[in-house]
């Protein structure tokens, strides 16, 4: 008798054990250098996701640049052979081009949660990254372009300055030669004078030392940061409900930590101030101007690429 209950006490445990509550393990990797501005709350949110997740889910954390060239990323979570990625649209517009239009985008998440804006980035990533989005940091920090050679007006003639898909199009627009490169390559070309600047945000240029081979930051500000973190789709639809409830939460979550970029931003500027970073200004009419053009020459980019789901998005982020 006691043997019997014993069996169905362990036959009990089994059944209330489906073989999806197994620790499932997904492989993540940033786009960003470990440790540093844009990888940081990537690195929290793992943590939190592994706590929480204790016995259900489990994110191996790969790391950064080392492990994987950043304009990489996006392709090894479309074909899987990552699970995770922390990495900006800007590093894969060449599989969707609408990403570019992202940075135009600058509303509260839980806004574009809210307004049909995080359902229609999450379609185009299902359709052309096979990957879930599943969750945008920073909106409400802005980009710059930094300069080592001083301009009498705003008009990049004669200057060589790194870009990405983000400042591309505007750096082209006033005149300048844009130059691509990885994160990983703007201090050697500063310090080499390959360049005569880069574009950059506002926060994390002293995480790779780029502030003892900067001397001005042009105003304004311009666009908004979009760091995103994606989940290959097949992994993402493997998983149970349990699973993704502890990925979903955790991702609103780390969209929350926004709030702490007011002050970081803040901050970032006082440190390149007492770094001796000088700002250039041309005043409000000029910044006016300037904005405009940055606005516009992206949106006409974005569209041109990518003309039917551009001007939706162009729609949805409302400028
Ligand atoms: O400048 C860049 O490498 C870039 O495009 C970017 C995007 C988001 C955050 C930080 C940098």
């Amino acid at each position: 008798m006691r043997r019997l209950l014993v069996a169905v006490a362990v036959a009990g445990a089994f059944a209330a054990a489906p073989a999806s509550a197994e620790e499932v393990v997904l492989r993540a990797v940033t786009a960003f250098a470990e440790g540093t501005q844009f990888s940081k709350n990537f690195e929290r949110f793992i943590e939190k996701v592994n706590q929480d997740g204790k016995g259900v889910i489990r994110i191996n954390y790969i790391g950064g640049p080392r492990a994987m060239p950043p304009f990489e990323v996006g392709n090894a979570v479309r074909t899987k052979v990552i699970d995770v990625a922390n990495v900006t649209a800007a590093f894969y517009t060449n599989l969707m081009p609408e990403g570019d239009g992202f940075k135009l985008i600058a509303k509260p998440m839980s806004e574009q949660r809210r307004n049909g804006t995080w359902d229609f980035i999450n379609q185009l990533h299902n359709q052309k990254l096979n990957a879930y989005y599943l969750a945008r940091q920073f909106h409400n920090v802005p980009f710059h372009i930094y300069l080592n050679k001083k301009p009498d007006k705003l008009d990049f003639s004669g200057l060589k300055i790194r870009v990405t898909p983000v400042y591309k199009d505007i750096v082209e627009a006033l005149g300048g030669t844009a130059i691509t490169t990885a994160p990983g390559e703007v201090y050697t070309a500063l310090e080499r004078g390959v360049v005569d600047g880069y574009g950059w945000p506002i926060s994390g240029i002293f995480d790779l030392g780029w502030e003892k081979v900067t001397k001005y930051r042009l105003e304004p500000a311009f666009y908004s940061v979009e760091v995103n973190v994606l989940v290959n789709l097949d992994s993402w639809k493997a998983l149970s409900d349990a699973q993704r409830k502890i990925l979903s939460d955790a991702a609103l979550w780390l969209e929350g930590l926004d709030s702490e970029n007011v002050a970081i931003v803040a901050a970032e500027r006082e440190r390149q101030t007492k770094a001796g970073i000088q700002p250039i200004d041309f005043g409000p009419e000029e910044a006016k101007k300037f904005l405009e053009k940055a606005n516009e020459v992206a949106w006409q980019s974005v569209i041109k690429r990518a003309p039917e789901m551009g001007a939706k998005l162009r729609q949805l982020a409302g400028n």
